[in-house]
């Protein structure tokens, strides 16, 4: 990528953003994933993280054939929390948390790649900004069983605070997000649904990805 990804681009590809790893899904995360793709998913976030997690060259394995899946649909593969594999894959982009190493050095670090950066609070939102990240994701909006040390739900009112503060660079919500709950996130202010177990424990994940893109995508024209 030549240059840092322009906010209108970052916007369309946080509409229906998966993050999952291993630990996640029912079957195998390579099925998961192809599915998910052909369901219109339009950014992936290889997340391994939790009790049973890929480590070390197994991480490393599923990690480049998950990637390949991004490359050839043409969407963006973000790694969390892991620079090392991200720069060793040539991965398209980062994502940290507010406890990971800080948003200046991975910025440093990782040139015009995609920087995302978890943000609870208005405050932590600007200083992502100012330390160069390209989104945020703000959560957890709804009650999550997917992160052992998520924080209490904020509910839609979080997105709708970070915008009246003049928080303008792109956002996405997570954390319980369904197909049912993704037109209040949008209309409180997010650009996109970042979705893990509505989509990875779906009985049809490639039906469940179409739905809540069709959902974002009508919410985003209706604003
Ligand atoms: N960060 C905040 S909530 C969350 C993460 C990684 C988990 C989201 O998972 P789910 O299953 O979509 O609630
Ligand atoms: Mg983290």
């Amino acid at each position: 990528m030549s240059g840092r990804i322009t906010p209108a681009r970052m916007r369309e590809y946080l509409r229906m953003y998966l993050v999952m790893g291993s630990t996640n899904c029912r079957e195998e995360p390579e099925r998961v994933l192809i599915e998910a793709l052909a369901g219109g998913a339009t950014m992936f976030q290889f997340r391994e993280k939790g009790e049973g997690a890929l480590r070390d060259e197994a991480k490393l394995s599923l990690a480049r054939e998950l990637q390949g899946m991004c490359r050839r649909a043409r969407v963006p593969f973000i790694v969390n929390d892991d620079v090392e594999l991200a720069l060793e894959l040539d991965a398209d982009g980062v994502h940290i948390g507010q406890d990971d190493e800080s948003a200046e050095s991975v910025r440093g670090r990782i040139g015009n790649r995609i920087l995302g950066v978890s943000a609870h609070t208005v405050d932590e939102a600007r200083r992502a900004i100012h330390h160069g990240a390209d989104y945020l994701g703000i959560g957890p909006i709804y009650p999550t069983f997917s992160k052992s040390d998520a924080k209490a739900a904020q509910g839609p009112a979080i997105l709708h605070e970070m915008r009246r503060s003049g928080i303008e660079l792109p956002m996405v919500a997570i954390g319980g997000i369904t197909a049912g709950r993704a037109e209040e996130a949008i209309r409180a202010g997010a650009d996109g649904a970042a979705v893990i177990s509505a989509v990875t424990q779906a009985e049809h994940v490639r039906m469940a990805v179409e739905e809540i893109a069709a959902r974002v995508r009508a919410a985003v024209r209706m604003g």
